[in-house]
């Protein structure tokens, strides 16, 4: 018996489900990711017990010269990553990242321009629902109706005609290259500054699959725990002459003491992410990815934008006749977890959607590849295509158990069968 399952049996039985889940099932959401064994043994240590407010060398609390060590290595090497001139690894998670930002350069009542929520953009990029809409005025532009791609031209209209101080640039659900050294002329061209929120794309980018918003963004947040494969968890880049700002915005405008195990976990991450693998699996997640929209392409599914450059893709269900929420519960009862989205000028509600969001870098995580990626796209394709045949769905779901028996995840996790399913 494990110390938690002698301690806290109901929440051991829950871990041990979700291990299960995972192992079980096909992870699609194409923000998340299944990290390192190396990366779980970081967060779950002692460095929770510690309180850490401050910045290496310069802390409110005595006993820091461990987790000093530690976090200095996180900065040092998610710099060296995307080639930042200065980097705080606190914000715990990318809305915060984001809003530390803001706080750094912004006062309420300022005008920011971001890609709108229901073209692709981010709950944090200025929708009305977000601190980011609430206390700032807010321009956004989306993609060109015709080919589902940021119009630059647009883009520019809209910073001539707002005059933003702030213009931002990143994505939850866009396919395609994003042009950061356009948006920094767009941005100069009015007198702005620049954000890239590379949450989703920080793992190609570091692969050199994606361009890299340095040198031409005055900021870039990320998340730690998408292509990147780290601990759930932000980081907040930016050129030197806003370091200040911006670690003031962290702590204390933000947030309290440093979470220093999820730092330590990032600074795992970072490690690996330095590793030629890490290029190698990132070179295989933008080919599965691809493979993926080919192969469901191939079976009649629409693609928004008609395919992607990066890790994620956007599937248009209206020729289906199946809503996002729909297909997204169908897809669930045959373990495939995928999400809702909005597609572009979507007919539907937010809650509703016409479309799925697919990504590659959980699956390809497990090991699998373009071959694998024609399995999954058949089995989906079969499932959405015949949602009341019980035959169709068993069929799937043993594909779906063929495909995670071939490609192990955490095959030292013996997950226990418990009765909390
Ligand atoms: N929720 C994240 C995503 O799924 O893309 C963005 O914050």
């Amino acid at each position: 018996m494990t110390k938690l399952e002698q301690t806290d049996k109901a929440i051991y039985d829950l871990i041990q489900s979700e291990v299960r889940r995972e192992q079980e099932g096909l992870e699609l959401i194409p923000s998340e990711n299944h990290v390192s064994e190396a990366i779980l043994e970081a967060q779950g240590s002692v460095l929770t017990n510690k309180y850490a407010e401050g910045l290496p060398g310069k802390r409110y609390y005595g006993g820091c010269e461990y987790v000093d060590g530690v976090e200095q290595l996180a900065i040092d090497r998610v710099k060296k990553l995307f080639n930042a001139p200065h980097a705080n690894v606190q914000p715990h998670s990318g809305a915060q990242a984001n809003t530390a930002v803001y706080f750094a350069v912004l006062n309420p009542g300022d005008t920011i321009l971001g890609m709108r929520l229901d073209q692709g953009g981010h709950l944090t990029h200025g929708s009305p629902v977000s601190i980011s809409g609430k206390w700032f005025k807010v321009a956004a532009y989306g993609v060109n109706p015709q080919t589902d791609l940021i119009d630059y031209d647009e883009v520019a209209a809209m910073a001539k005609e707002t005059r933003p101080k702030l213009i931002i640039a990143g994505a939850s659900c866009y396919s395609r290259i994003i042009d950061f050294e356009k948006f920094r002329k767009i941005a100069d061209s009015v007198g702005a500054l620049f954000m890239a929120d590379i949450a989703h794309i920080a793992g190609l980018i570091v692969a050199g699959l994606h361009p890299n918003p340095f040198p031409y963004a005055h900021f870039v947040t990320t998340t730690t725990h998408k292509t990147l494969r780290g601990p759930r968890g932000g980081v907040v880049m930016c050129q030197s002459e806003f370091a200040n700002a911006i670690d003031k915005a962290v702590f204390p405008g933000l947030q309290g003491g440093p979470l220093m195990h999820v730092i330590a976990a990032k600074a795992v991450a970072f490690h690996e992410a330095m590793q030629p693998e890490f290029i190698e699996y990132q070179r295989n997640v933008k080919a599965n990815a691809d493979a993926l929209a080919k192969a469901l392409k191939a079976s009649g599914c629409d693609i928004v934008s008609g395919g992607t450059d990066n890790h994620l893709l956007c599937v248009d269900l209206r020729p289906i006749g199946l809503t996002g929420k729909k297909a997204s519960d169908l897809l669930q009862e045959v373990g495939i977890t995928v999400n809702k989205n909005s597609i572009p000028n979507d007919p539907e509600k937010m809650f509703v959607t016409s479309g799925i969001r697919l990504g590659s870098p959980a699956i390809t995580s497990r090991g699998m590849g373009v071959k694998e990626m024609e399995i999954i796209a058949s089995a989906i394709a079969k499932t959405l295509k015949n949602p009341e045949s019980e035959e169709v769905k068993k069929e799937v779901r043993q594909a779906v158990a063929d495909l995670c028996t071939k490609f192990p995840l955490y095959p030292d996790m013996k997950a226990k069968e418990v009765s909390v399913r």
